[in-house]
């Protein structure tokens, strides 16, 4: 299938970094399809899926749902979509999701944009946001931010060592911030 073949650009971060917006930005500007996971779990919930109750308690304990789940909705998104360049948002989370995604798709990342921003900054980001998501409170905030300092930012080593990290100051205004963003796309046309 053609989405096999495709470019993936994994986008990571830490809770509120600006993953969304910039990924937001960067398909207003290149031929890429964004997908966030987040946001497919989160339709998933709304669905009514048989696996929707057990997503919904995890996302509001900040933890990270099964990778089976979340690999199979990226990649029925891919499928569907038909594009071959794909922004994958907020995702992988762990190890075990980076090697479930990347046996079963044969596919690595083209590279590995990071959203690195202080927590204090992310908390402020998050609690001013006010779109009713469940998990922006500040108790589901710490437990979010612990399982990113935990989990994520092991994968962000694994891939800077394999020379593939693009490590971004997210602190700045987000048109800075897309000013960074857009010099790594350059490359792909608009
Ligand atoms: N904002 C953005 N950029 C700014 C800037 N430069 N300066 C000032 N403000 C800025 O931005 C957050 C807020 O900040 C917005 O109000 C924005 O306007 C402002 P946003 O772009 O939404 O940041 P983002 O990084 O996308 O934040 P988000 O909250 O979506 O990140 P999370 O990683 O926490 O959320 P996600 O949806 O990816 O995951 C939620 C949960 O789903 C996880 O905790 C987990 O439980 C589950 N999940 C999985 O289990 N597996 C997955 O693979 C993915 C998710
Ligand atoms: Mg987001």
């Amino acid at each position: 299938p053609m989405w096999k073949k495709s470019t993936v650009v994994f986008v990571l971060g830490g809770p509120g970094s600006g993953k969304g917006t910039q990924c937001a930005n960067v398909v207003k500007h290149f031929r890429f399809t964004h997908f966030s996971a987040g946001d497919l779990l989160r339709a998933e919930i709304r669905s009514r899926s048989e696996f929707g109750a057990m997503i919904q308690s995890m996302i509001v304990e900040g933890r990270i749902v099964p990778s089976e789940i979340t690999v199979k909705l990226l990649f029925k998104a891919m499928e569907e979509n038909g594009n071959d360049k794909f922004l994958i948002d907020g995702f992988p989370r762990n190890e075990e999701n980076r090697i479930v995604f990347e046996n079963l798709a044969k596919i690595e990342p083209a590279f590995v944009l990071f959203f690195d921003c202080p927590e204090e900054e992310l908390e402020r980001r998050i609690m001013n946001r006010n779109q009713g998501r469940e998990d922006d409170n500040i108790e589901t905030i710490k437990k979010r931010f612990k399982v990113f300092v935990e989990s994520t930012l092991p994968i962000a080593s694994y891939y800077e060592s394999k020379g593939k990290l693009r490590k971004i100051n997210a602190a700045k205004p987000s048109e800075e911030v897309f000013d960074a963003v857009k010099d790594l796309f350059s490359s792909y046309g608009t």
